[in-house]
């Protein structure tokens, strides 16, 4: 245990998580370093709740020590547990209730955690404290939970266009006087360019390992072997100057071309034009407007085009804030929603990478390399699969929670149990992101060096999500066949001929059987 300065005889702790690294986030914000002291604890509850990424441990110790030294230099009295402290109780609330045994204080504050767990489990500990624990709204989200669910109230269908645009009016971004900058609100149907030939991408900003990274990298490696992905190299950032620079980078390299290749996917290239900051943004060492104007700026000094910069700021203002909004307004009922009634479990190259489907491979072969694959590989490769396979949600939401560094309940859950799986009935999204191999051919280069045929439709050869993608519609007939969105697509389906629909749902039949069975696809 490390202890850098004088107790103070009063004063209140401050419990600071592993994604609330901001001096601005709310109970810090509000503190005296004079009289309060901060706690900050690496404990195995939180390590391990689902098997995370082993990058991802790194990163959020890394970043944690990082952030109490600093907090140390300005002044504050630390507390930081680590890991191996031999007297850890392994839980964040056993930490607070040990620590107020070491430094008697008035009261205990945490900024409110980002995870229904977490949350439950301090409300649970303030029945069992000596002092008040107060819970302080988190700041750093452009709109409260209170606001959101007086936008939702009353709502039919709670569409993300509508939240953006009223976000656009609130925030005041990309908008000149009541309208949107450029006179329309989204830029998207410029934002889908299929791959060009040998495009090659600047790729994210890397940074060194210090001592202090070097440190928690050899903790990661003994104490959470048998957690997936590659340990190293590991190269994000791990402090607020490096995502800061970090982020500079991609202003600098890669929003240009952010709008236009948003959806593309390219083999050998894991990050193409995306930003790579979210595992910034969620621990807290970026800030989200403050990325949002950097991105308007950029657009404004005529540096990127327009769809550029609306859609990312769409992404943060847009997405980021809404799916936040769905879940604490949802939860903690959301994660048990099944509307489909998928069962199977997820196929173990989830864990490995080690499938004949080239996009598959791609996608999950990167993400244990890096912790990361960007949204439309989560979308429309890993988490297509996984739907039209019928696999249940819930393994689904374990497997993304794990694998990315970025992955935080409040984000991931919606994201994947909602977007990716249609698990909430269209609370999220109007209708599945359910697509057969023509999509990913169109969007990617990974269908030339597959073993599967992305032409074919059924037969030996043809491509998986090809026979897939029919017969998750024909299986789903009774949920989905009244969805309009849905209608043209049942209406060419039953324009097929007999014996081809014949085919196609055999043929899936044999592939899902040997999927769930024994034998690997
Ligand atoms: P960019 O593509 O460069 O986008 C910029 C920023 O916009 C991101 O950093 C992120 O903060 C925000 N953003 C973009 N799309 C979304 C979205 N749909 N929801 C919320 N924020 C968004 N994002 C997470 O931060 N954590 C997760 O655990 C997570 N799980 C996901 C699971 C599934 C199944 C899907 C489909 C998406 C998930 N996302 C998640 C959203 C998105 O895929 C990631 O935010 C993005 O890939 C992160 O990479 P980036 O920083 O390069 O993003
Ligand atoms: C993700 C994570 C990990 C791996 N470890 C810790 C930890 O040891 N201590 C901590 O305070 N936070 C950790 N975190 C982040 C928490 O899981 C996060 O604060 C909760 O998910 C609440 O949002
Ligand atoms: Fe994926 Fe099908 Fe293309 Fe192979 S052919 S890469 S399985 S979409």
């Amino acid at each position: 245990m490390t202890d850098s300065a004088e107790t103070p005889a009063t004063g209140r702790l401050i419990l600071v998580l592993g994604d609330q690294l901001s001096p601005a986030a709310a109970a810090l914000r509000d503190g005296d370093p004079a009289r309060d002291r901060v706690l900050m604890a690496e404990v195995m509850g939180e390590a391990t709740y689902v098997r995370h990424h082993k990058k991802k441990i790194a990163f959020v110790f890394s970043a944690m020590r990082h952030f109490a030294a600093e907090l140390a230099a300005a002044g504050w009295a630390v507390d930081y547990v680590p890991l191996d402290d031999p007297d850890s109780t392994g839980t964040l609330a056993g930490e607070v209730a040990r620590a107020l045994d070491r430094h008697p204080c008035d009261r205990v504050v945490v900024t409110e955690p980002g995870e229904w767990r977490v949350l439950a489990d301090l409300a649970a500990l303030r029945n069992r404290l000596p002092v008040p624990l107060d819970l302080w709204e988190d700041d750093r989200f452009l709109c409260p939970r209170a606001d959101f669910a007086h936008w939702a109230a009353g709502r039919r269908q709670m569409r993300m266009e509508h939240f953006y645009q009223d976000m656009r009016r609130r925030t005041g971004l990309l908008m000149d006087g009541a309208a949107p900058a450029g006179g329309r609100w989204n830029y998207d149907s410029e934002n889908r360019k299929p791959p060009r030939a040998g495009v090659s991408a600047p790729g994210p900003a890397r940074f060194p390992v210090d001592a202090t990274t070097r440190a928690v990298l050899d903790l990661v490696a003994a104490r959470f072997p048998d957690h997936v992905g590659d340990l190293e190299p590991f190269r994000f950032g791990v402090t607020r100057a490096q995502a800061e620079e970090a982020f500079d980078h991609f202003v600098e390299t890669g929003l240009a071309r952010f709008g236009a290749y948003q959806d593309a996917m390219v083999r050998d290239e894991p990050f193409l034009f995306h930003a790579v900051i979210a595992q910034y943004l969620n621990v807290g060492l970026l800030d989200p407007m403050a990325v949002c104007r950097r991105v308007e700026a950029a657009w404004r000094a005529g540096a990127v085009p327009l769809n550029a910069a609306e859609g990312f700021i769409r992404q943060i203002i847009g997405w980021r804030e809404y799916v936040r909004g769905i879940y604490w307004l949802t939860m903690p009922g959301y994660i048990e929603r099944n509307h489909l009634g998928h069962t199977a479990p997820l196929p173990a190259f989830y864990w490995t990478g080690e499938t004949d489907m080239a996009c598959l491979r791609a996608c999950i072969t990167q993400t244990l390399r890096e912790a990361y694959a960007h949204h439309i590989q989560r979308l429309m490769v890993t988490g297509n699969f996984a739907m039209l396979a019928g696999v249940d949600p819930k393994a689904v939401h374990d497997w993304y929670l794990a694998v990315y560094a970025d992955a935080y309940e409040w984000v991931e859950l919606p994201n994947t149990l909602g977007m990716s799986q249609f698990a909430d009935g269209g609370l999220l999204g109007s209708k599945p992101y359910a697509a057969g191999g023509n999509y990913i051919n169109r969007m990617s280069d990974y269908c030339s060096g597959c073993r599967y045929k992305v032409k074919d439709k059924t037969g030996p050869d043809a491509c998986p999500f090809n026979v897939l993608y029919w017969d998750f519609l024909a299986r789903h007939r009774d949920a989905l066949g009244r969805n309009p969105r849905l209608g043209p697509v049942y209406r060419t389906w039953d324009r097929m001929d007999e014996d081809h629909r014949q085919a196609v749902r055999r043929d899936a039949g044999v592939f899902l059987e040997r999927l769930h069975g024994p034998k690997r696809c």
